[in-house]
């Protein structure tokens, strides 16, 4: 991808692991996120197989090295990944989980030009449809990016994606592929968005998950539509018993 203009992907969160020294990421880049209610950021469930107490997530974030006057960062409550999440040979299934954040002062992000949340899209889009995916993750030199990189990419068809050439029927249900031949997510992207666009409006569509290597084959991603009632009522649910 190319270098995205500051606030173009206001709901981006880069997870962080701590201490960041004991990893060779900038600042301790762990994996993307979406920021879609003030305490909820969605992110894929593989990147969550550790404690709350060793993450941070900072929203308004462009350079990961520098220090922006945008950035908001908070410590995780609780994470919730998705019931059914496992790996079978390093294809991930239902690879959702939600971190709830730590509110500060009373309140967790607070909207502005560079953090605001995405709607869940309860929909499917058609098939060859452009949408945007957006990271810190690794690009064509093999290093991962200090700057926040967009990219748009096209809906791919399942039967496509399945093919023998391609993922020979990994692909299931819960998941969407999406790219064009070099343009692609990879390694430090995951748990970030693939949003798509209607009447104007930016909806969250998949989470970069997997995919063999990296601008090779498409992208597979998360498919947010099949996973809006477990969100729906997973933050619904910790909201009333705090009530
Ligand atoms: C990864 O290793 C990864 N090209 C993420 C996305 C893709 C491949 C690998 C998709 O986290």
């Amino acid at each position: 991808g190319l270098k995205s203009n500051p606030g173009k992907h206001p709901w981006q969160a880069s997870l962080r692991m701590i201490p960041p020294e004991t990893i060779p990421t900038p600042k301790g880049h762990l994996c993307g996120g979406v920021l879609i209610d003030p305490c909820w950021v969605v992110t894929a469930a593989h990147c969550v197989m550790l404690k709350a107490k060793e993450l941070r997530v900072v929203l308004g974030d462009q350079d990961l090295i520098k220090p922006e006057v945008s950035e908001q960062t908070f410590k995780v409550e609780k994470i919730f990944s998705h019931p059914d999440y496992y790996d079978d040979s390093e294809v991930p299934y239902n690879d959702i989980a939600l971190l709830k954040l730590k509110p500060v002062n009373g309140h967790c992000a607070q909207e502005t030009k560079y953090v605001k949340t995405v709607c869940l899209s309860e929909e499917p889009f058609p098939t060859g449809t452009e949408c945007y995916i957006s990271g810190w993750g690794k690009t064509s030199t093999g290093k991962e990016s200090q700057h926040l990189l967009d990219a748009n990419v096209k809906l791919i068809s399942k039967s496509h994606c399945n093919a023998p050439d391609q993922y020979d029927n990994l692909v299931d249900d819960t998941m969407i592929c999406a790219g064009i031949q070099g343009t692609d997510s990879c390694q430090g992207d995951s748990g970030g968005p693939l949003t798509c666009e209607r009447d104007g409006k930016y909806y969250l569509y998949g989470v970069v998950s997997w995919g063999f290597q990296c601008g090779k084959k498409p992208g597979v991603y998360t498919l947010v539509p099949k996973f809006h009632s477990w969100i729906k009522d997973t933050i619904r649910e910790e909201s009333e018993s705090f009530r």
